[in-house]
């Protein structure tokens, strides 16, 4: 009996010990809808955990051992079977039916006008890049990526051209952002809490997640009253010794500010024009790695 109101207090003091840390507040359209799913899935298993806890620890005290007392016989009862097979078998069933109708809508194809963003994992940070004034991302490659390059983005595509990589991630309030996911290495995965988004970044297969984000920084800072709050991009995939590290800013604007700060964004390849030379392409259109700038000049 011991262990079990002393187990009880200690399962109800790690929910309201942890209760602000495991529920941030809430900043996306489909946010809500998972919330919803987790708290119905909460409730319900939760009222079951602490019957059958309850029952468990009470009965154990209740018929522990006595000399002068003989265990009832009985050994099966078909009722009783169909009714604790059923009841949990068809609560299980709709919460599974609840989960599935939800993810698919989730996981749903992005609207048409989403802002497109790639996000790549790498052993230890995050590689950002957006597709720039044209809307469509250049193609990359990892056989293209070094010291500076580390995105493998291929720059005789002319798509690539106004391709931008920034130090922060911008979203619009309101609009739908599709998250073109990526990794170099190893297994990462893309975690925004606030947005209840989490996704794999698998090296070889490539993933993604379209979210509405539905609060800026600037009114989640005033609804916490914390000055310094900030959106954070975290991997939540153990994947090495600096997992810790892989932290990025996410910003959300209202879409006026978002369209200046695009705006002000400078194409990679303007920053490192030098690549431009590496890109040098011949007829079949393969890279041809490692080509000094004067060569370059003289074959154009
Ligand atoms: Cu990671």
């Amino acid at each position: 009996m011991l262990f079990l109101i002393v187990g009880g207090v200690v399962f109800a003091w790690s929910f309201s010990d942890s209760w602000d840390q495991m529920n941030q507040p809430l900043a996306s359209v489909h946010g809500a809808w998972t919330d919803e799913l987790f708290w119905i899935t909460m409730v319900v298993i939760g009222i079951v955990f602490v019957i059958t806890q309850i029952l468990l620890f009470f009965y154990s005290y209740k018929y522990q051992h006595k000399d002068d007392k003989r265990a009832y016989y009985y050994p099966h009862n078909n009722k009783l079977e169909i009714v604790w097979t059923m009841i949990p078998a068809v609560v299980m069933a709709l919460l599974v039916f609840a989960g599935w109708k939800t993810w698919s809508n989730i996981t749903s194809a992005a609207p048409e006008d989403s802002v497109v963003i790639e996000v790549m994992g790498k052993q230890f940070s995050w590689l950002v890049r957006y597709p720039g004034a044209d809307g469509k991302l250049g193609e990359a490659n990892v056989q293209y990526i070094d010291a500076t390059n580390e995105m493998g983005v291929n720059f005789s595509d002319p798509n690539s051209m106004d391709d931008f990589m920034p130090r922060e991630i911008h979203v619009p309030k309101g609009k739908p952002v599709l998250l073109k996911i990526r990794s170099r290495d190893v297994i990462h995965s893309v975690f925004l809490p606030h947005f209840r988004l989490k996704m794999d970044a698998v090296p070889g297969m490539p993933t993604k997640f379209w979210f509405v984000p539905s609060k800026t920084t600037a009114e989640m800072r005033s609804e916490t009253g914390n000055p310094e709050f900030n959106y954070e991009l975290a991997c939540t995939e153990i994947c090495g010794r600096g997992h810790f590290a892989m932290r990025y800013i996410l910003v959300v604007d209202e879409p006026e500010e978002y369209e200046e700060w695009m705006a002000a964004q400078s194409p990679f390849i303007e920053q490192n024009p030098q690549l431009l030379t590496k890109f040098a392409t011949d007829s079949k259109n393969q890279v041809v790695l490692e080509k000094s700038a004067e060569e370059v000049k003289t074959e154009l």
